[in-house]
């Protein structure tokens, strides 16, 4: 059951880390596409843009000319220098003298009026504009004329859109910006894409048929666009696609890769747990317990080890949370009971008040096979129900109806309880009213602060402070110098462990240190020489 739900995780794993990163490169490849689509419609507005400026520039300076020569209206004079202005501008195709809406005469040499209909657009400079002209020259065509300070001239619209563009079927227009004046063209231009602009310089966008840039001019008050239809988006689509998937398909491959074999080493740590818990595997090493006031070994921890077959010892922070994991951590435990039932006799009978603690872990104390473990190792050894401590971390005490249970069968046999690596999970405190504690063991990491001057020195004092409020004893954890040993007995301290008083070690080494230690009178004179180098 729980071996089919990891396995159904690692193919979740697997095809999620398949299809992640195809699904980002399509994504990129959308994005990067558009990206360059839009850049390329743009440019073709503006090349189209620089042409009609271009236009413009030659109908003012043109009719500058005009105007700044004096010569008498319609002179052969004057004649002559239109025909050079025409002849020497590319953009105008004739230019002419105005008046009343009609040319009166050309640079074509024509004398007889020109009527030219209204203006469809007059700018902000005093140019207007007529988008559709039809002359006497060339009947078949319309022509744009823009008139200027009593000139104008006249423009064959399909000039400045006589640009290179990605393909035949781009549309392209150049509009007035005021009223969306259509001035040149070609092919289809929807009219919402005249209005897109808004006070911007330029835009682009897709609307779903086509990729759309459009640029406003500096100089005059036209704008001109450029619409890709979406056939070419996509062609782009399909080419970045083409180079992005593959590697989205390797990356992905990559990953499904290693998740499976992550998943695969796991399930084969799993099964090598198992394995060892058939082969016993797991032993004990207790770690002295000392009274702070006279050093003397008054308890030890059981702390488990695995051995395994190739002689490596693995360490129980890597191997418990699996066993938590996998659902055997109950059989490990029980391992520790069967070998504290197995080598306390002979450590009580060297001292009597002698005290064992036994870590559970959350799950222990969420079965009542618990309670009936210890219960059975007091009726089958005989041991005092006090000399057994039961230690948990504070993740163990959930406020749940088992754990209350459980917790209140072991108090009611008489054995001891305490709260493992305080201070360093995330529950609430309202745990420790909730259950009776007999002891509180203050964290490594609290006690290597001792001596520091950092915040979380700080720390350990009210933490002290707390267990003294709620009547508990204290067991310091990870004592390594005298200097803790001297702070944390001064603030009322009794109990620590540490590599200052013993490492973890085999039963066989408890008793002779036990035997050791009842022998040695309390040494304070050494403690009192300790204490002058210490801050106060
Ligand atoms: O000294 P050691 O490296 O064994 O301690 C590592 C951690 O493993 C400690 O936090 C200790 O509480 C935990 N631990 C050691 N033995 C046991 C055990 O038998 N059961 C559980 N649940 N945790 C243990
Ligand atoms: O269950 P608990 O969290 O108390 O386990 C304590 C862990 O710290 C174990 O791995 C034990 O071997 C280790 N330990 C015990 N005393 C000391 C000590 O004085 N110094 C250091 N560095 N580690 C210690
Ligand atoms: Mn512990």
């Amino acid at each position: 059951m729980r071996r089919q739900s990891s396995d159904s995780i690692a193919v979740a794993i697997a095809i999620i880390a398949l299809a992640l990163p195809i699904l980002v490169s399509v994504q990129v490849a959308r994005h990067q596409s558009l990206e360059a689509e839009e850049a390329q419609v743009l440019n073709e507005a503006q090349d189209i843009l620089r042409r009609s400026d271009d236009t413009g520039t030659q109908i003012r300076s043109g009719a500058q000319r005009l105007l700044d020569a004096k010569l008498p209206p319609c002179s052969p004079a004057e004649m002559n220098l239109m025909r050079d202005i025409a002849l020497t501008s590319n953009m105008i195709q004739a230019i002419g003298r105005v008046s009343d809406g009609q040319f009166i005469c050309t640079s074509l040499g024509t004398k007889s009026p020109i009527p030219l209909g209204e203006p469809d657009y007059i700018g902000p400079l005093q140019a207007s504009v007529r988008a559709h002209v039809e002359l006497p020259i060339a009947k078949q065509s319309k022509f744009v004329v823009v008139e200027w300070k009593g000139f104008a001239a006249v423009v064959e619209p399909g000039l400045p859109i006589d640009v290179q563009t990605e393909g035949a079927d781009v549309s392209l227009a150049v509009f007035t910006s005021e009223n969306g004046e259509i001035l040149s063209h070609r092919g289809a231009i929807k009219p919402a894409w005249l209005g897109t602009l808004r006070g911007q310089p330029q835009t682009a966008f897709y609307d779903g048929d086509y990729v759309v840039g459009v640029a406003h001019s500096k100089q005059f008050g036209i704008a001109a666009l450029a619409a890709a239809p979406a056939a070419y988006y996509r062609r782009r689509v399909e080419e970045f696609a083409a180079i992005f998937v593959p590697v989205g398909l390797l990356g992905g491959l990559a990953l499904a890769w290693a998740a499976q074999h992550l998943v695969r080493a796991r399930l084969s740590m799993a099964s090598v747990l198992r394995t060892a818990l058939k082969r016993n595997e797991f032993f004990v090493e207790y770690q002295p317990v000392v009274d702070l006031s006279s050093r003397e070994w008054v308890g030890a921890e059981a702390l488990v080890r695995w051995r395994r077959s190739d002689g490596k010892t693995v360490r129980p922070d890597l191997f418990i949370p699996l066993a938590e994991e996998i659902g055997v951590i109950s059989r490990i435990t029980e391992c520790v009971v069967k070998a504290v039932a197995a080598d306390a006799p002979d450590i009580f009978a060297r001292k009597q008040d002698f005290h064992i603690a036994i870590n559970f872990s959350s799950q222990d104390l969420q079965s009542t096979r618990t309670a009936e473990m210890l219960q059975a190792l007091l009726r089958d050894t005989g041991f005092k129900p006090a000399a057994i401590l039961v230690e948990a971390t504070e993740r163990g005490f959930l406020d749940n109806s088992t754990v209350r249970a459980i917790v209140q069968k072991i108090r009611s046999a008489g054995m001891r309880l305490a709260i493992d690596d305080f201070g360093t999970g995330y529950s609430s405190l309202s745990y420790l009213e909730k259950y009776e504690f007999d002891y509180l063991k203050i964290d490594k990491s609290f006690v290597d602060t001792i001596g520091t001057d950092g915040a979380t020195s700080q720390v350990v004092l009210h933490i002290i402070e707390m267990a003294h409020a709620l009547g508990l004893e204290m067991i310091a954890e990870g004592v390594e110098n005298q200097a803790q040993a001297q702070f944390l007995e001064r603030r009322g301290v009794r109990y620590a462990q540490g590599w200052l008083f013993g490492k973890p070690m085999s039963a066989t080494a408890l008793k002779a240190g036990i035997s050791a230690t009842a022998e040695r009178p309390a040494t304070r004179l050494s403690d009192a020489l300790v204490a002058r180098e210490l801050p106060a």
